[in-house]
């Protein structure tokens, strides 16, 4: 992998330990301002980021395998995208598309045709956050089909509104004293080979007969899904199971729409995760990467589904805001520019070879992902998801200087989300201090029995 050009020094150094106590004293105030749910992971407060690197309030440097979620696949702040946001901001802050429009807009709603998977006539809805745009395309949806019910999978993740929360699996911490939520969302079986054992077809043909024996095509607007289900614990669906679906809701009138929020944008090692399957989807989600941090979210897809609303019946004060379109079209140069998809196809090679001695240990279920969006789901001496020894070495991890996420419904996942254009060098040193600490961790547990049963079979 070839090293890019980079405004900050890319090497893990620690200046004191984390949290400092600049650190410290932010934490301090945050506990007398800050609402208590909205809790940071981290406990180092950021100052700057470049590359694969994260400088937090006391100079240390920390290696991000984090993107902010998967957003700042470009980084933190790329030269070209920090150059067309100050152009842009110069120029316009703010109109609103829908009160007086302007050509960034419509420059974006044009790429996104571009990229996307299919040639067919398509258009593009412009939007601010991922839940947004989760809900705008349910929207959508039910308008083009006239139908209301939505189905959704085990484990999902699609956002913290209302209607996106009844989309989204997990409770806690999401949906804790927050109901009632909204109506006709129906969760159907994900595949999970590593937990059903099935291939993709047959899991498909199970989630097919759930849905129609406990809600009917007939009454089915869209089915929505991760290609590669992001907080639910990067699960991989075995393969045909997208396309089987797919066909169904095609064979069906269903609309069928792709959440390529945290997956898309060249993060797994091609524009969008669904191209893995050849399947074009008829509508898709897009958001996180898109603007290298902007808030910036879109739905683009069929045409004939898009217009279906009627005028003005689509929008929001922020969506496509001047800054963020200016953002996302630099950005997105620089994807086609870098090949970030060929530099995640990279990063999964370095990934896979740095931690492929770990896949030894029992409890390590599996090592997973594609590209720039993988994951280590660990379990205990039973064989059970082991959410505790997850945490723990996660955050031996952040004291190293070493920002990891752990996700999953049952909070067994390390997840890896680097930079695309995180340097090789900090990498492997990254993957080092992450496999040491794993090792560190099982060498002081008792032999395990897990080997390769389902941890949790449904
Ligand atoms: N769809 C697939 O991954 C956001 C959640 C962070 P918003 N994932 C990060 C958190 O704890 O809230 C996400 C996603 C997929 C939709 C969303 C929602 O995107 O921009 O956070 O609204």
């Amino acid at each position: 992998m070839h090293d890019l050009k980079y405004r900050l020094p890319q090497k893990r150094q620690l200046k004191t330990s984390i949290p400092g106590p600049a650190s410290v004293s932010l934490a301090q105030r945050r506990d007398g301002s800050v609402a208590r749910a909205a809790t940071p992971g981290l406990p180092a407060y950021i100052v700057e980021g470049d590359g694969g690197i994260l400088v937090d309030a006391d100079g240390n440097s920390i290696i991000d395998f984090a993107s902010g979620i998967a957003v700042t696949s470009v980084g933190a702040s790329n030269a070209a995208v920090v150059e067309a946001v100050r152009e842009s901001v110069g120029h316009l802050t703010h109109t609103c598309f829908l009160s007086a429009p302007y050509e960034s807009y419509v420059a974006v709603t044009e790429k996104l045709a571009d990229i996307t998977p299919g040639d067919h006539d398509k258009r593009s809805l412009l939007l601010s956050t991922g839940a947004e745009a989760v809900e705008n395309a349910v929207k959508i949806a039910r308008n083009y089909t006239g139908r209301s019910g939505v189905v959704v999978f085990d484990r999902a993740f699609h956002g913290r509104t209302n209607l996106t929360l009844a989309m989204t699996a997990k409770s806690v911490p999401y949906k804790t004293g927050f109901g009632p939520f909204s109506e006709d969302v129906y969760r159907a079986p994900m595949s999970y080979p590593l937990r059903d054992g099935l291939d993709g077809v047959t899991a498909a043909e199970r989630t097919i007969s759930h849905i129609e024996r406990e809600v009917g095509a007939e009454n089915l607007a869209c089915i929505v899904i991760e290609p590669i289900q992001g907080e639910g614990g990067f699960v991989v669906p075995a393969q045909g199971f997208i396309p089987t679906l797919f066909n169904w809701c095609k064979d069906n009138s269903v609309v069928f729409i792709a959440d390529e929020i945290q997956a898309g944008m060249c993060r797994t090692g091609q524009w969008f995760a669904i191209e893995r399957e050849g399947v074009v989807p008829d509508l898709m989600t897009m958001a996180k990467g898109i603007a290298g941090g902007l808030p910036l979210s879109a739905v683009t897809g069929r045409a004939e589904i898009m217009d279906a609303p009627i005028a003005g019946a689509l929008g929001g004060t922020y969506g496509g805001n001047p800054i963020a379109c200016a953002a996302a079209l630099a950005a997105i140069s620089q994807m086609e520019e870098l090949d970030l998809a060929g530099r995640a196809r990279q990063i999964e090679g370095i990934i896979r070879e740095e931690l492929a001695l770990l896949t030894q240990y029992q409890q390590v279920a599996e090592l997973r992902g594609s590209g720039a969006m993988m994951a280590v789901e660990l379990v205990n001496s039973d064989g059970l998801p082991d959410a505790m020894t997850t945490k723990k070495v996660a955050a031996v991890c952040q004291r190293a200087g070493v920002l990891v996420l752990v996700c999953g419904l049952d909070g067994n996942v390390i997840r890896l989300l680097p930079p695309l254009v995180i340097s090789e060098d900090i990498l492997r040193d990254g993957l080092r201090v992450l496999a040491q600490a794993l090792q560190d961790e099982f060498d002081t547990q008792p032999a395990a029995a897990y080997a390769g049963e389902p941890a949790g079979k449904r």
